[in-house]
């Protein structure tokens, strides 16, 4: 009899020696095959990491879009790009669900809108909202309607293999957090902005929206496109690489 323990994001099945006597009965999900040559790096930017970094931090979470359209070539690409991340046990435990749809778009703001309003005058703690109020943050979210793009992101908890046996998707949440990382970036690269929302209760009624399968979980929601002629953003600074970084 096997027991699941729940750990750190991963669904660890305990080895019994009914399963050590039984070894043949597990298989790889991936395919087993010889190693390739790797040698690193084969593009790199003109001006290596202190251009990344400008880049990076010329990046503000926007949350007043302009209505301007974006090729959907352009949140192709920025898609691939998530897709590279790493996963664990190369499982790719994530779908990114591109609506460009007026009519999805506002069905999406009705169903946030209306737990966001529950959210910020019954869930939310006073201190939450508190913190939040320099950000001026509420319910009313236009940027969900106004943004050309919205990209839900789901984790996947579990997969299915060919043979039909559920696929173990560990570390699914950092793997889609990582992947989702690489996508802000990507985005910050071709000019457009974007926002990570983590639209609170809002998980099974976007999923279901979307027809999205049972293994699916709403992890983050990202409107993007270009900010709007008026947006304005809090006046924020980064904390220095001395406060985030320690060199032993
Ligand atoms: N999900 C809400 C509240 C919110 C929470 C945090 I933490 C933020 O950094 C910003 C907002 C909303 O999107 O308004």
């Amino acid at each position: 009899v096997r027991e699941h323990n729940k750990l750190d994001g991963a669904d660890l099945v305990a080895v019994t020696e009914e399963d050590i006597d039984q070894e043949d009965e597990f298989s790889p999900s991936l395919e087993t095959k010889d190693h390739v040559p790797f040698s690193g790096a084969s593009v790199t930017l003109p001006g290596g990491a202190k251009e990344f970094y400008k880049m990076a931090n010329d990046r503000r979470s926007v949350r007043k879009y302009s209505t301007k359209p974006v090729p959907i070539e352009v949140i192709e690409d920025c898609v691939r790009s998530a897709g590279t991340g790493p996963s664990g046990a190369h499982t790719e435990p994530w779908t990114f669900c591109v609506i460009s749809s007026a009519e999805i778009k506002q069905e999406i703001r009705d169903i946030i809108e209306q737990e966001e309003l529950l959210n910020y005058t019954q869930r939310m703690h006073k201190q939450w909202t508190t913190d939040l109020s320099p950000l001026k943050t509420n319910h009313v979210k236009e940027y969900l309607t106004d943004a050309p793009y919205l990209i839900l992101i789901f984790k996947q908890t579990y997969g299915l293999r060919e043979d039909r046996k559920r696929k173990q998707h560990y570390y699914n949440e950092i793997s889609t957090s990582i992947a989702t990382g690489i996508l802000l970036s990507a985005i910050q690269s071709a000019g457009l902005s974007s926002l990570i929302t983590t639209p609170l209760n809002c998980g099974p009624a976007l999923r279901s929206l979307l027809n999205r399968p049972a293994n699916e979980k709403l992890l983050v929601l990202l409107p993007v496109g270009y900010p709007s002629d008026d947006c304005k953003v809090p006046d924020l600074s980064r904390k220095d690489l001395s406060e985030i970084m320690v060199k032993y």
